[in-house]
């Protein structure tokens, strides 16, 4: 396919020349993937004129010229839903947008002033930037490509605790005296596949993150077919890997293992392949104070998936080389979102609690020499700091909306710097609403540090 070609070819040359770069919103469910890309568009396309972006040094030496969406890469792919999230947010009263259920891409051109221009190159200059949107729940099947059946079975059962245990008490009890050995029954499976899907259900209902496989929280086209029908299975230790291997194809292990393995391989390794490979920068976005609200038990699993998942990326330094033919992530911001929900100076609390959340991903990066900056921000900024007098102390406060409507003003209090010990959650816990997005005054969206999101993921290009 020649015209296929001619795109592969400009986009290598485009690679080469550095003008080109493939940003990766990483994030589980609710972190605030959408909410960032929709407020990264918007901010840049006000980049001109009305920006508020004084920690973009580009911006701020005002030679951003603007953006643009421009046609993306890959036709087939649906274009990320940009104008129906601001219709949302500019809304009467204004909304957030809907959850993402499929993939969508989105290139913007952004057009800049060189810092240092000459004849050979010009003044102005373009970079094009690709992103791209997906559920969440899918991101969580990465980590899964590591392992085989029994491997996975094992990941998947051990370090519960127990309110998540309890969750899936159901299916425990209904799988308790299968034998890996028995002849399967399909409509046994199906209905024991189900009622794992239940407990995963339940428990990302109960705030859990790490959730496999994320298709079965959202399965798309792919409702009711056998590759959604199978489940880990515990007690496999006690078979050596030969046993295993020996038992007849229409066993139940057999069986468990075939639709793991096609899963793996017609699932996950396309989502992989097509969408997860090739970036350049990565910002990890986390919703760290909601996992502070949800309890001891759901930030420890949290943390847990964010170190399996973080393992599924490529890291490194690039050459010129490597940058045209094996991309590598070279720089990755970790932000911690929301952060208009707690008042300004508790901004560095909330990195310090981030960078105690990710230690082990951190110190794997360093050890590529990948550098990182850990920051915090709100991607739609839904609260506005007010200082509240009380018997003769002046304390910060937060004014919104809550979800209902309601006016509030709040006292988040103070953010832990450290995983807290179980203390903290008898003690004082943390106090977090859900804000509806402030009402739309004309220009970019409110929000907090997008520029210095911006100015470490991209600003280096922008010169
Ligand atoms: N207050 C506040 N809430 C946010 C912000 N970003 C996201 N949210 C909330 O988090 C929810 C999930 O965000 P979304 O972007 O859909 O998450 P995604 O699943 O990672 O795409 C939204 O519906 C909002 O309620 C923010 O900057 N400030
Ligand atoms: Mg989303």
């Amino acid at each position: 396919m020649p015209q296929d070609l001619t795109r592969d070819l400009q986009d290598l040359i485009e690679r080469g020349r550095d003008r080109q770069l493939r940003l990766a919103v990483t994030g589980l469910s609710r972190a605030g993937k959408t909410a960032f890309l929709t407020s990264l568009v918007d901010q840049l396309r006000h980049a001109g004129l009305e920006a508020r972006l004084d920690l973009l040094a580009a911006a701020r030496e005002q030679r951003l010229l603007g953006a643009q969406r421009v046609s993306q890469q890959d036709l087939g792919v649906p274009r990320f839903p940009y104008d129906q999230a601001m219709q949302a947010l500019d809304g009467d009263p204004p909304s957030w947008p809907t959850p993402t259920r499929g993939i969508s891409e989105l290139r913007l051109k952004i057009r800049y002033r060189r810092a240092h221009a000459n004849w050979w190159r010009g003044h102005t200059a373009e970079l094009t930037l690709d992103l791209f949107d997906y559920p969440g729940e899918w991101l969580l099947d990465l980590p899964l490509l590591d392992h085989d059946f029994a491997g996975w079975s094992r990941t998947q059962c051990e370090g519960d605790g127990p309110a998540r245990r309890a969750l899936f008490a159901d299916w425990h009890a209904a799988i308790a005296d299968l034998d890996p050995a028995s002849e399967v029954d399909e409509t046994r499976l199906a209905e024991l596949s189900e009622r794992y899907a239940e407990g995963l259900r339940a428990a990302r209902e109960a705030g859990f993150s790490d959730l496999q496989p994320g298709r079965f929280l959202l399965p798309g086209e792919l409702a009711g077919a056998p590759v959604l029908q199978f489940f880990p299975l515990p007690g496999l230790d006690d078979w050596t890997t030969e046993a295993l291997a020996a038992l007849p194809d229409t066993s139940l292990y057999a069986t468990l293992a075939r639709r793991f393995a096609y899963y793996q391989q017609h699932i996950v390794r396309p989502f992989y392949r097509n969408h997860f490979r090739r970036f350049d920068r990565q910002i990890v976005l986390i919703d760290v104070l909601g996992a502070l609200n949800a309890g001891p038990e759901r930030f420890e699993d949290l943390s847990r998936a964010l170190s399996r998942l973080m393992q599924s990326f490529d890291y490194g330094q690039r050459s010129l080389l490597s940058r045209l033919f094996t991309p590598r992530i070279d720089r990755l911001a970790i932000a911690a979102t929301k952060a208009d929900h707690v008042t300004p100076e508790q901004h560095v609390r909330l990195v310090a609690l981030l960078e105690a959340l990710l230690v082990e991903p951190l110190k794997d990066l360093r050890f590529a020499n990948v550098p990182v900056k850990a920051l915090s921000l709100a991607s739609v900024r839904a609260t506005e700091v007010r200082e509240v007098t009380r018997q003769g102390r002046t304390i910060p406060a937060l004014r919104g909306t809550d979800l209902d409507g309601d006016a509030v003003l709040t006292f988040p209090g103070e953010v832990p710097t450290r995983l807290p010990d179980a203390d903290f959650w008898s003690r004082q816990g943390f106090d977090f609403t859900a804000f509806r997005p402030l009402p739309r005054e004309p220009g970019p969206l409110p929000h907090i540090r997008m520029d210095a999101a911006l100015d470490w993921l991209i600003g280096d290009k922008l010169t």
